[in-house]
């Protein structure tokens, strides 16, 4: 099969790459440009359609079978990135029935069939396509790197199955004693450096899609006033009508390279408003999944509600605003918060913002703390914690059973327990999970 698509964004820019892999690559690449002579070499070409009439003038690269990013044959065609350009030469191809459009992620998908990356490699490749951030750009680099220490592990459960499965095979005389020696100090050794990734993970998952940061309290506090004010624009409409908010609004922004997304919620309180009740519903579902919850409190009412109060937790920083009003009183506030635990209370106003530095400063720290302290290698999808979790749980089998005579029982456990990672890099059963992972990427990747 020969794939093509174009390889970067739809739109007018002053270079378009379209790229064609697979078997017939080369001879379609031909019938455009004439003869390609050299591999891996930039050549200035004529590029025709089948009529022999011009359709631009550009660069054509062949990069050969094994030497390609596909593993297969490659042609790329560096051409002027104006719509009429890269229509027609698409179209061209469209004509055709020796290669058809790549569906998205088909070329890295093709590259892992090849066996030129793993899977891992590929997801990491996707996530630095989809960086936006520094950080993530970062830990898109680091995880790429880190699919050896899988391979390694793997190798190593292998090794100590092999020797499981030797005492299963030979009578206890034919085996050098030291067989099974130090297989259970190996198989520790490894499960608890996977239990240090899995500790680690969490971090992973925010740093790829984001720490999820939710804004709640009673109407009219000032949380949308707060989303506007961290979002340096008005997201959220403010008005001193209580329950304005009612839909979920997200921004999203960074702290300290950290990618973070921000929510307002509709303020919470009991109403016979429908379409309030909704919002409310939706707020509390926000607040469970966030990573950090900001409680905004109006420091010139006295009374926090005990639907309020519920929902304060360890994850929950508190804000009493309206400090520049007459009768705001913070300490009140405070004191009805005595019983609770949170992570912290600031007292600000957003009309003079007194109190916003410090807060910010409070916020990044929040944010960077996440971050610090954690291994070299992360993970950064839930498919790779289930995956690492299930390995854990097997080797955790091992290490019990490894001591009784039931051989064939403790190879198994290694058996499964090595599968699992190797499904991690894609070695074992992946294909109900190619596409998912595939479709994530961008068409010409
Ligand atoms: N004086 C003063 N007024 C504020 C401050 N922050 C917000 N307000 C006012 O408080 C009112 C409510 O602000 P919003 O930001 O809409 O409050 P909200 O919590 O989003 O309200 P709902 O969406 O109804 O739950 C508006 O009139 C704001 O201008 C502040 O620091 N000081
Ligand atoms: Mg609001």
């Amino acid at each position: 099969m020969t794939i093509y698509a174009l390889s970067t964004p739809p739109g007018v820019s002053g270079i378009a790459i379209i790229r064609l892999s697979g078997t017939n690559a080369l001879r379609i690449a031909k019938n455009f440009v004439g003869t390609i002579d050299k591999p891996r070499m930039a050549i200035l070409k004529n590029i025709v359609d089948s009529k022999h009439k011009i359709i631009d003038e550009g660069i054509v690269i062949w990069y050969p079978k094994g030497q390609s990013y596909t593993g297969d044959d490659l042609v790329e065609f560096h051409i002027h990135g104006s719509k009429a350009v890269i229509n027609k030469f698409l179209n061209e191809l469209s004509l055709r029935s020796d290669c058809q459009l790549a569906q998205p992620g088909e070329f890295t998908k093709q590259a892992f069939l090849n066996n030129k990356i793993n899977l891992y490699e590929a997801e990491s490749i996707a996530d630095l396509l989809n960086a936006e951030t520094e950080g993530q750009r970062v830990q898109a680099l680091r995880l790429k790197n880190s699919s050896p220490l899988f391979m390694k592990w793997r190798e190593q459960i292998l090794d100590v199955r092999s020797k499981c499965e030797a005492a299963i095979d030979f009578s206890e005389e034919d085996l050098p004693p030291s067989i099974l020696e130090g297989n259970n100090e190996k198989i520790s050794k490894i499960n608890s450096e996977i239990q240090t990734m899995l500790n680690d993970a969490k971090v992973g998952e925010i740093m790829r899609e984001g720490f999820k940061i939710a804004i709640f309290g009673p109407p009219n506090s000032g949380k949308s006033s707060f989303l506007n004010l961290l979002a340096k624009r008005q997201a959220a409409i403010v008005s001193e009508l209580k329950g304005t908010t009612r839909d979920v609004i997200e921004v999203h922004f960074q702290i300290k390279n950290f990618p973070v997304i921000l929510s307002d919620t509709a303020g919470i309180r009991h109403t016979k408003n429908k379409i309030e009740k909704i919002g409310i519903g939706l707020a509390l579902k926000q607040i469970k999944n966030s990573n950090l919850n900001i409680l905004i409190l109006d420091g010139t009412t006295k009374n926090i509600s005990q639907d309020i109060k519920k929902l304060i937790d360890k994850k929950t920083l508190i804000i009493i605003n309206k400090q520049d009003k007459k009768n705001f009183n913070g300490k009140f506030v405070i004191k009805n918060l005595k019983n609770f635990s949170f992570i912290g209370v600031h007292q600000i106003s957003i009309v003079t913002k007194f109190g916003y530095k410090k807060l910010i400063q409070d916020l990044e720290n929040i944010v960077n703390s996440l971050y610090v302290n954690q291994s070299d290698t992360l993970i950064s999808r839930s498919r790779h914690r289930n995956l690492l979790e299930k390995t854990s749980k097997h080797l955790n089998n091992y290490l019990k059973i490894s001591q009784s005579n039931d051989v064939e029982k403790v190879a198994e456990e290694l058996r499964i327990a090595s599968n699992y990672l190797g499904e991690i890099v894609g070695f074992i059963g992946v294909e109900e999970v190619l596409g998912r992972i595939f479709k994530d990427f961008c068409i010409g990747k």
